[in-house]
């Protein structure tokens, strides 16, 4: 797994206090870790190898160069790990730069674990938890019901919470859906909500398969596959995540044209 974010969240700290000693250079100062690095930690009798990363901020003209390497090298974590947990700081989260990261993670297909990390700042605690669901929801549509977490990395605060979010996330990103459930999911998708007509003709959406896991990945076989919006697609996908209790993690749809036996035989001389 990887720990993500922006500088000074608190990610070496966190892993300091998953290893139980201070391993790594933490410092209030933005820009501590330059380079990934990993170790290896003993969990409850699991193992893992953790990578920490440097806080990816937005590209400043005299960083550039220097920020280009860290990103490049947080992005060569992103790609390595199975989960990856996104952490923000509990006194400004979901600001723009966590999006853009978030949105980087899901696009490599991770699984995905969000953190708030400093909860140990928040004095109001009251409804806040839920109050983090909303929020998230709200700005990651895309990857709805993503596990979030609450913790103190400095106290150790939800650290049992984070792991097992982890944990849990990672069976999802590994979900294999049978056949048969997935196509009885589909018919009744598609009944609810049929595919729109393009130029007067009835899109035709033939049936669905799971190619791959890690992340679940799927192909529809249709008559058009140029014709299907992307609307529909995000429809499929949130009405598949719900149906099949996949939340967080990133769900590929894809969509394939069924070979028409029958299409050149017209062409064929006598
Ligand atoms: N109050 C509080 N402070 C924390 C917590 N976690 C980290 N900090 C503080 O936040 C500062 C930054 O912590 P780091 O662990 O170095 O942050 P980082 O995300 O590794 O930062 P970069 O390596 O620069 O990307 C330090 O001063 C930490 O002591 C926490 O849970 N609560
Ligand atoms: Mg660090």
């Amino acid at each position: 797994m990887a720990i993500v974010g922006r500088p000074n969240a608190g990610k070496s700290t966190t892993i300091n206090y998953l290893l139980g000693e201070e391993r790594l250079l933490t410092s209030p100062e933005a820009g501590t870790t330059r380079d990934s690095i990993s170790v290896e930690l003993d969990y409850k009798g699991r193992n893992f190898r953790l990578f920490d990363t440097a806080g990816l901020r937005r590209r400043s003209r005299i960083e550039e160069k220097l920020e280009k390497l860290s990103v490049a090298d947080a992005l060569r974590a992103i790609r390595f790990a199975e989960v990856v947990v996104m952490m923000m700081d509990s006194q400004n989260k979901f600001e723009e730069q966590d999006l853009r990261i978030t949105d980087l993670v899901e696009r490599e297909g991770r699984a995905l674990v969000l953190a708030v990390n400093k909860w140990d700042l928040v004095e109001k605690r009251g409804g806040m938890i839920g109050q983090l669901r909303t929020e998230a929801d709200h700005w990651l549509p895309q990857i709805k019901g993503v596990p979030i977490v609450a913790i103190s990395g400095l106290m150790g605060e939800g650290i049992d919470r984070l792991m097992g979010a982890i944990q849990e996330s990672y069976k999802i990103w590994n979900r294999r859906i049978a056949t048969a459930a997935l196509n009885r999911w589909f018919e009744d998708a598609i009944g609810k909500n049929p595919p729109p007509a393009v130029s007067g003709r009835r899109l035709k959406l033939n049936y669905i398969t799971q190619t791959k896991a890690r992340p679940p990945s799927f192909v529809v076989f249709c008559s058009r596959a140029d014709a299907v919006p992307t609307s529909y697609l995000r429809y499929l996908t949130n009405s598949m995540r719900e149906a099949f209790e996949l939340p967080g993690t990133p769900i590929r749809i894809t969509l394939r044209e069924k070979v028409n036996p029958f299409a050149h035989k017209r062409k064929r001389p006598n």
